[in-house]
């Protein structure tokens, strides 16, 4: 499988070597013409030169000019057609019977406030943009104010970046680095630094750093940042999707709880329950992973009221 470095490297190796291919047979014969017909002085003064508007005469009915026009033909017109070629597998390279976007990792890239943010279709939002290596990356690319175009000089990307539109193109990147990420429209003040980075990783890491971002982390602790560890149970409920999943008191562990079954990240409704109806209620919205909260439960009113007269009454005791 090509990536667009691999295409556009072809392009232009095949462009160089048939230019200079061209360029050597051209000044070969023009030098060799020069040297063979220089002026020798023993040319005769009666010969008949031809004279400036005179069609010479004596060429073999054209051939040279034909054979030259001719292979230049053969070879400017495969050129356009393999060139051709190889841009519709750049415009579209999708394997058999699924689209490219299908059979891609998908990234949403947003141009804003001269800085450039990116989204996983999980909902992921990395502050860099992260991507598998060897896996083809398809971004679609568009903007929250005005003009910007997303390029990655190193992989061969560029798309325009235009309120309420889309663009959408491609890459994928074999080696594993850094790679520099700018702004190709001028689009303001600060246009220059609007940079940011492509973070190629090794597939097992990625996949790992994917996961770490899918994870949500929770504990519950009273006022005097004590871990509760019952009374309550906590639901996290996915504003999108029909992800609704409630975990019990149990399954926390030391009132801690972490929860690394997410497809996605989010946003997510976050309610603690209580079940014996000890604490108020916590309701948090809007809540994406990945994160690690702690609840302060409070004692509701009742309770509270009742705790502090059995103090009271204790003391008098
Ligand atoms: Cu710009």
């Amino acid at each position: 499988m090509q990536t667009r470095v691999d295409v556009f490297e072809q392009i232009f190796l095949v462009f160089l070597g048939l230019g200079a291919l061209v360029g050597i047979v051209v000044i070969t014969y023009t030098l060799y013409n020069a040297y063979k017909y220089r002026d020798t002085g023993d040319a005769s003064d009666d010969e008949d030169l031809p004279s400036v508007g005179e069609l010479p005469t004596g060429g073999k009915g054209g051939k040279k000019l034909f054979l030259s026009f001719g292979l230049s033909a053969i070879i400017v017109i495969s050129l356009v057609i393999w060139t051709y070629g190889m841009l519709l597998y750049v415009e579209d390279p999708a394997d058999e019977g699924e689209t490219a976007q299908e059979e891609a990792l998908n990234v949403e890239v947003v141009g804003d406030g001269f800085a450039w943010s990116y989204e996983y279709e999980n909902g992921v939002e990395p502050i860099n943009l992260r991507v598998p290596a060897g896996e083809r990356v398809w971004i679609q690319v568009t903007s929250g104010d005005v003009w910007h175009a997303f390029g990655i000089p190193e992989q061969r990307v560029k798309a325009d970046a235009i309120p309420g539109e889309y663009d959408e193109t491609w890459f994928q990147a074999d080696e594993t680095g850094d790679y520099e990420i700018q702004c190709y429209e001028l689009c303001g003040e600060y246009h220059t630094s609007m940079v940011s980075t492509l973070t190629v990783m090794e597939p097992d890491a990625f996949d790992q750093w994917m996961a770490d971002q899918l994870t949500m982390s929770f504990t519950m602790e009273d006022g005097n940042e004590s871990r509760v560890t019952e009374g309550y149970e906590l639901t996290l409920d996915h504003q999108e999707t029909d992800f609704n999943e409630t975990y019990t008191a149990d399954e926390f562990e030391n009132g801690s709880i972490t929860i690394d079954e997410l497809d996605h990240a989010g946003p997510y409704n976050v309610t603690v329950t209580p079940t014996d109806g000890q604490f108020e209620p916590i309701e948090e919205t809007g809540v994406k992973s990945p994160t690690d909260d702690t609840f302060t439960l409070e004692m509701n009113a009742t309770e509270s009221n009742a705790n502090e007269s059995d103090a009271t009454n204790g003391g008098e005791n």
